[in-house]
């Protein structure tokens, strides 16, 4: 068989912190326990099939640069062959478990919807082989309603019943195969769910046509047994103006006005909480403290760009947030950090994506150490505990009771005196997790 990544002749080693290979691990020592479980488990990476395999570095301004040797075979069906090789050989090499597929990534479409569905079976079925053979697994699956120009209007939410139906039919069989694959999770991700103009959209009608296609996939999930699961991906903008699954609050406010709060968590994009105007860590934070943090695509944007541009995380500070939430939470769950990233447009070489995901795994893998050191040593959360120690007692407690009213409370405040501040102390605790870090 081929091999696409000869360079690398054996899986990628940790060496500790003190080695300068740049094809080794400093701090992704997978078998080293932490807080009771191994890295491994604590951060389940996977690789993202899209930018990784497919991804050709076009712009809007310009074609792609790289030139992937799996790319190249006489018919669209062999070349997906030959990418499924190149994923199981770079994920080998590579060290990581999981990967995440849409549909047409995974499988050229064809001609007419029934000869994609055959494509799709066709690498599925070699998929399954290929998991069996290496005990690699999928983390998820997802369609790709967005990339065919059917979809411009949407999938779900689309104008013509007739395209939403072929979404559904879609969706279906990114379901079969995610199943098939024993997928652990299944994602909805709607770049095209959302409108360009109000002028010509009926919004009350397209959110409750979303409602009603999700509505269909838990009726599907549960008739076929898939038991992995359903992950909704927030995104505010782009490709769509204004997409519906804005951020965290608004998704969880969708599920609970349409009754399908109980099976759907999130997937937390770092990229699409900084376009929503939030931080990474916020979006993980208010996911999380609803029991809905499902899993994450673990990349980061450009403060200077303001466009979804999946890199490949390099921030210690926000892969240390993000691991403090994550830890706190109890772990992921069957989630996992998908690097949902791409390497930049000139760095065009096979061993770039090396660099890339090596960087990505350290820099989450020292997130973790660090995130445990500071949630051990408890000094954050003592400081914290302690700016809300008057909520223990007294009229704190009532009003958190609900036993409070505002004319008992009027009579108090009336006979009491001023409440006395306190300082924030914000760069003491800035100091504090730069101690650790
Ligand atoms: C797009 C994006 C998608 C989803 C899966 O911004 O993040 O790749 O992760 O459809
Ligand atoms: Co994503």
């Amino acid at each position: 068989m081929t091999e696409y990544f000869p360079e690398i002749k054996a899986p990628i080693a940790y060496e500790g912190p003190e080695s300068t290979n740049p094809l080794a691990f400093r701090y992704y020592d997978k078998d080293r326990v932490i807080a009771g479980k191994t890295m491994a488990e604590h951060l389940r990476f996977a690789v993202a099939y899209w930018h990784t395999y497919k991804g050709e570095g076009t712009d809007v301004f310009g074609a792609g640069p790289y030139d992937r040797p799996w790319n190249h075979a006489a018919t669209p069906l062999e070349i997906a062959e030959k990418t499924l090789d190149a994923n199981f050989e770079f994920m080998t090499k590579l060290g990581v478990d999981y990967y995440c597929f849409h549909d047409r990534d995974i499988a050229p479409e064809g001609a007419t919807f029934a000869e994609s569905a055959d494509n799709l079976k066709h690498i599925i079925d070699l998929a399954e082989k290929k998991q069996k053979e290496t005990g690699l697994k999928l983390l998820w699956g997802t369609a790709n309603l967005f990339s065919n120009p059917r979809y411009m209007s949407g999938g779900a939410t689309n104008p013509n019943a007739n395209i939403t139906a072929y979404a559904a039919a879609q969706v279906k069989l990114a379901m079969d195969a995610t199943k098939q694959l024993d997928g652990e999770n299944y994602v909805f991700w709607g770049g095209r769910e959302g409108y360009e103009t109000l002028l010509n959209t009926n919004l009350k009608q397209e959110r409750e046509q979303l409602a009603a296609f999700l509505h269909m996939a838990v009726g599907y999930a549960k008739k076929i047994g898939f038991t992995g699961q359903f992950l909704i991906e927030p995104k505010p903008c782009e490709p769509t103006k204004h997409q519906y699954d804005r951020d965290v609050a608004t998704v969880l406010g969708f599920l609970r006005e349409f009754d399908l709060y109980d099976y759907f968590k999130m997937n937390i994009e770092a990229n699409h909480a900084t376009l929503a105007g939030h931080t990474f860590e916020h979006e993980l934070l208010i996911a999380s403290q609803a029991g809905k943090l499902g899993s994450v695509d673990a990349n980061r944007g450009d403060v200077m760009l303001g466009w979804d541009t999946d890199q490949f995380p390099s921030d210690i500070y926000e892969t240390t947030a993000a691991m403090m939430i994550i830890v706190q939470q109890g772990g992921l769950g069957s989630g996992g950090l998908n690097f949902d990233a791409k390497v930049r447009r000139q760095s065009i070489d096979q061993l770039d994506l090396f660099y890339a995901h090596i960087g990505a795994m350290d820099v989450f893998a020292r997130g973790l150490i660090i995130a445990d050191k500071i949630i051990s040593d408890g000094a954050l959360e003592a400081n914290r505990i302690e700016r809300y120690s008057s909520w223990q007692s007294g009229v704190g407690a009532d009003i958190l009771a609900g036993r409070a009213d505002l004319a008992s409370i009027e009579a108090a405040v009336r006979a009491g005196s001023e409440p006395s501040i306190r300082s924030g102390r914000q760069e003491y605790l800035e100091n504090l997790i730069n101690r650790y870090i």
